[in-house]
């Protein structure tokens, strides 16, 4: 077809205007969805108005591939195991710049644009955080018109789905693809093979060079799944590509002509099992072999697209690292260094030295976590059985890499095994933190705090090694999501005072701090925080049945359960609420409501524990006519993106108690305070950061110190003598253990309580008084809404930092030195 009719088409199909917009939509609802409108439910107009959307940004990612095509751009490669984007819809109609047209066109065919939002099912291919992060720095690089693929797994069935009965989570298969997915392109001729198990055998090739041959005992096809990536008022418009699996053979006629006819499906299922379900954190990696399959399969896959796509250019492979540089987001994706050298050395005959310096020069490594059990280790001997090749290159990774560490620190025979890639002892196994550290070429934590605990605690060894290695880039999240399109109230606002040039440059936020003494500038953010309150108040009502008062301060905990990150200090000053409201009901007290939401991982006992316990303590405060109106907790299900869009913005405060030394960086630290919560936190991760950029004085802080709680677990930790020297903690823990919040159930609760009493390693008892002191200068602060106000003006003037635009471009300049690509 000739460029002018291309265009022609084109432009009919895409126009922008609301006209343009409507007539797509009816297209789509007939030719599409195969409905008139007479007899369309909501969800054929959500899936025509999808398509519509898709149609312009469609348009802009071939002009983008075409762009980086003829520019040879440098392309950075996203490797994560976890993605997690959140509705597309609303967020893609933002960054085209057609929210007023599409309302407009919606409105005409007599449809409600909210009731249309709210059909979408959002992609949960991710368990919090880190799968969260990945989507903010998609967004970021599109924006910064920088070429980046993200690649990951296409997960049949994403994060569960949280319920909560009898105030105990249950999980939920999440079917997030039972009604389609407008926003792919599958790929079925993009497909790569990949190969596993078997073994290896030596051989010489014609040039007498010995070599190795894996001979695998299976393999499936991973086929590819497109999601487009836009730039916000940009035409840059990047890709997500996710690779499912599916059977070599679907079929297995000689089986089927036997009668044995499950065997004959047999393969397809055990194959398409692999891409089937994403696993939950926090839960013990030993022996997951299919998740260690299904990291190899995902890296596997990008790697030999990557190859494909750089072949096309007719450069020799001993320049890959110049076009590409992956990141490794955590260590899932670190067995593509092995795999990286396998194509190169046993699929391209390049020698051992050339395909090292390329493999160590393209990848780079975030590490996201301190918490040892969270460091993945694979057991050799479940290693070799799936891949055989790759333990063996690794091994030889190692040797070499043992000898150059040798020669540098000189007679330190002891610090080998400390830096060895394999870890000795019963059951030897493969440190992928190691490999990733020594396959890369630069290491980045997520917060100042967590990059120096990596240098000082984790990896010290490696950073005398090389001390320019490791370096830090404290994460963001991205404006438009979490400010722009989830707080339209705030937006607005904004935009009237201080114009709209913060959604790609945070910075700008600071007109605010001219802004934060002037009264009727208070009175109006006042009035946004109450309308955002007011709408989280109808979506707790919607979920659990349960009233909340707007009028109350919102105090607000979501984020995983777990015991790091003391959801449980937060219900002991509940508890030691209550019983001063119960000992002293004139007591005066600003009325609080405390929202939590989080999942719990399916296999983690004290976490499922700790939420039964919020839903316990919640049902009897929330009955007790003592309490009317001055205390409510409730418990959010379920929570993910779509329903953060509402809570981050509704919250007063925001919890962030973790004890100090554990938590990474967070994220949700910087959503909430984004929106003008403030912050009760310990000086962890990246609050530390939130902190020295908001002012101490507009920050609630507590707890012990990273260095306190070394030097405490050094000297012994004792539980009990806080909880004998303290009246109100003893008290509150022997409520909750005593049945009182369990219907007598003296039981229930009691390994939660034995836990806090005895050698708990996240120290609750220790902070818990320095807590509840500071929740008491939060209440006393509370009456002063004057000022409260100024403080959470300022704290959104000043979260410039925490964009993660920032983080990108700090990417792009200190670890992958690559360039901006404008596209037309
Ligand atoms: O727990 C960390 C968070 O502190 C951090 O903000 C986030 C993104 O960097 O990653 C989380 N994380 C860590 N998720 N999984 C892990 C361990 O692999």
């Amino acid at each position: 077809m000739s460029e002018v009719t291309s265009s022609k088409i084109q432009s009919t199909r895409v126009g922008m205007d609301a006209a343009a917009i409507k007539q797509s939509i009816l297209e789509h609802l007939v030719h599409t969805q195969s409905r008139f409108p007479d007899v369309a439910s909501e969800s054929d107009w959500y899936n025509a108005l999808a398509h519509a959307v898709r149609d312009r940004m469609l348009e802009r990612m071939m002009v983008t591939a075409k762009t980086y095509k003829a520019n040879k751009s440098r392309t950075v490669c996203y490797l994560s195991a976890e993605f997690l984007p959140g509705p597309h819809l609303a967020n893609n109609i933002l960054a085209l710049g057609i929210w007023q047209e599409v309302q407009e066109a919606v409105a005409q065919l007599g449809l409600d644009f909210e009731s249309l939002l709210e059909e979408e099912v959002e992609p949960g291919l991710g368990n919090g955080g880190l799968g969260r992060l990945a989507a903010c720095y998609m967004d970021s690089m599109a924006t910064l018109k920088i070429p980046a693929i993200g690649y990951g797994i296409r997960y049949e069935f994403g994060i569960f789905r949280q319920e909560i009965e009898d105030g105990w989570q249950v999980e939920k298969t999440d079917k997030w693809l039972s009604y389609g997915n407008p926003w792919e392109i599958p790929r079925p001729r993009l497909r790569f093979n990949v190969h596993f198990g078997g073994h290896t055998e030596q051989f010489k090739d014609i040039d007498g060079i010995l070599r190795v041959k894996w001979i695998p005992e299976w393999r499936v096809i991973g086929v590819a799944h497109d999601t487009p990536v836009m730039g916000y008022g940009v035409k840059n418009t990047n890709l997500l590509r996710l690779w499912s699996s599916e059977a070599a053979e679907s079929f297995n006629f000689q089986a089927f002509n036997t009668g044995d006819y499950y065997g004959a499906v047999n393969e397809k299922v055990t194959s398409e099992n692999l891409t089937k379900v994403l696993y939950p954190n926090d839960e013990p990696e030993a022996g997951k072999r299919l998740r260690l399959e299904q990291q190899y399969f995902f890296v596997s896959c990008s790697l030999q697209d990557m190859v494909r796509i750089y072949l096309q250019s007719g450069d020799p492979l001993d320049q890959f690292h110049h076009k590409y540089t992956a990141q490794l987001n955590d260590t899932h994706p670190a067995i593509a260094i092995p795999e990286l050298m396998r194509l190169l050395v046993d699929r391209n005959q390049m020698d051992w030295d050339t395909a090292w310096h390329v493999t160590r020069n393209t990848f780079a490594y975030t590490n996201h976590t301190l918490l040892p059990e969270a460091l993945e280790k694979w057991p050799l001997d479940l290693f070799k059985k799936v891949l055989p090749r790759h333990l063996e290159i690794i091994y030889e990774i190692n040797s070499r890499f043992l000898d150059e560490a040798r020669m540098k620190i000189h007679g330190l025979n002891g610090h080998l095994e400390k830096l060895s890639i394999i870890e000795e002892g019963a059951r030897p196994q493969v440190r992928m933190a190691h490999l990733a550290v020594v396959g890369s070429y630069k290491v980045n934590g997520v917060a100042e705090l967590h990059s120096e605990l990596l240098r000082q605690n984790v990896l010290p060894d490696f950073h005398a090694l090389w001390p320019d290695k490791i370096t830090n880039v404290t994460n963001g999240v991205t404006p438009r999501r979490f400010m722009l399109l989830s707080n339209q109230p705030l937006a607005h606002l904004l935009r009237e005072r201080i114009g709209c040039g913060w959604v790609t440059d945070l910075d700008s936020l600071h007109k605010l701090e001219a802004l934060a003494d002037d009264p009727d500038f208070q009175q109006q953010w006042q009035k946004v925080k109450r309308r955002n309150k007011e709408r989280l108040a109808r979506h707790a009502l919607a979920a659990t049945g349960q009233k909340i008062d707007p009028d109350s301060l919102f105090d607000v905990q979501v984020k995983r359960v777990h015991e790091y990150k003391r959801q449980h200090l937060n219900l002991l000053h509940i508890i030691t609420l209550y019983n001063r409201l119960k000992d002293n009901p004139g007591l005066d007290i600003p009325p609080r409501t405390f929202v939590f939401g989080g999942k719990a991982a399916p296999g983690y006992f004290m976490a499922k524990l700790i939420i039964k316990a919020i839903n316990s303590v919640a049902e009897v405060i929330n009955r007790d006519p003592d309490m009317d109106g001055r205390l409510r907790v409730v418990f959010f299900p379920n929570f993910n993106v779509k329903t953060a869009h509402c809570i981050y913005p509704g919250a007063d405060v925001s919890e962030q108690i973790s004890l100090a030394g554990k938590e990474a960086s967070g994220t949700g630290n910087m959503k909430f305070a984004l929106n003008g919560a403030l912050t009760v936190g310990t000086l962890d991760g990246a609050n530390i950061e939130i902190r020295e950029e908001v002012g101490k004085e507009n920050f609630f802080l507590f707890g012990m110190t990273e260095a306190e709680v070394s030097a405490l677990q050094q000297q012994g930790y004792h539980p009990q003598d806080y909880c004998q020297n303290d009246p109100e903690l003893k008290s509150a823990l022997d409520f909750l253990a005593s049945g009182y919040f369990s219907h007598g159930d003296a039981t229930l609760f009691r390994p939660l309580v034995d836990n806090l009493l005895n050698g708990d390693p996240y120290k609750v008892l220790v902070d818990y008084r320095s807590y509840v002191d500071c929740q008491a200068r939060i209440s006393e602060a509370y009456r002063d809404r004057q000022e409260w106000t100024r403080m959470s003006i300022l704290n959104v003037a000043r979260m410039g930092k925490f964009s993660s635009d920032r983080s990108i471009q700090e990417y792009t300049n200190n670890i992958w030195k690559i360039a901006s690509v404008d596209v037309f």
